[in-house]
């Protein structure tokens, strides 16, 4: 639900970074925050435990400039992958403008993937959404894994609706920017048409 605020000029867009526990969602922001421009980017707040796994969530504002003379403001998120944490995944989940799927490329980690796509669909509903009317992109994550499953058969077990798919190694990087800027470039297509939910202030 993109929050739309008249008065100041600006558009803020909410991603969310969904995915099984130790995908590498933490990963992917670090690198993000790691290579943004220093003028584009807030800090970065990570919620975590001392082993390092997300308890609540991380969270990354990006200045994407100004869209026709509002500033636009892109704030990510990532949500706990630990299948306990489900009041929170589905909190994260409130007023997301758009989902960017981190599935572990492990062979033995292909169930959790299924659990969690199945689990984001739940939780978008119990929001009002459905994942089919949300931009939404499908990383496949540790490519360098060598257990990892081909290409083929993650889209053909993972993808749900046609979405872009993009293969990543989030620990260099690899992937990580194709993955934001398509989720970004189909969330601002999307606001551009008038199709969002926004909330408008005046
Ligand atoms: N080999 C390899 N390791 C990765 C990759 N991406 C992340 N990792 C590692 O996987 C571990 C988990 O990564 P996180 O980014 O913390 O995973 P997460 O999805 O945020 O996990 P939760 O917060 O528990 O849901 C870390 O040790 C990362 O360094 C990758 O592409 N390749
Ligand atoms: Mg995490």
């Amino acid at each position: 639900m993109t929050f739309i605020n008249y008065a100041a000029r600006e558009i803020n867009c909410k991603l969310v970074y969904y995915g099984p526990g130790l995908g590498g969602k933490t990963t992917n922001l670090q690198c993000i925050y790691a290579k943004a421009n220093p003028q584009a980017k807030g800090k970065l707040i990570s919620l975590a435990t001392e082993s390092d796994r997300t308890l609540f969530f991380d969270f990354l504002p990006l200045e994407m400039g100004t869209i026709r003379g509002f500033r636009t403001r892109f704030h990510l998120y990532t949500v706990p992958g630990q299948v306990f944490y489900d009041a929170s995944r589905r909190l994260i989940l409130k007023g997301v403008d758009g989902v960017a799927f981190v599935a572990d490329s492990q062979a033995v980690r292909m169930d959790a993937n299924v659990e969690a796509i199945y689990n984001l669909k739940e939780n978008l509903r119990t929001q009002g959404y459905e994942l089919k009317n949300l931009p939404y992109v499908l990383q496949l994550n540790k490519r360098d894994m060598p257990t990892a499953v081909s290409v083929e058969e993650m889209t053909r077990t993972l993808q749900s609706q046609g979405e872009p798919v993009f293969e990543a190694v989030a620990t260099t990087g690899e992937g990580v920017f194709n993955t934001l800027k398509a989720l970004a470039r189909m969330v601002l297509i999307r606001l551009k048409k008038g199709q969002t939910q926004g909330r408008a202030t005046r």
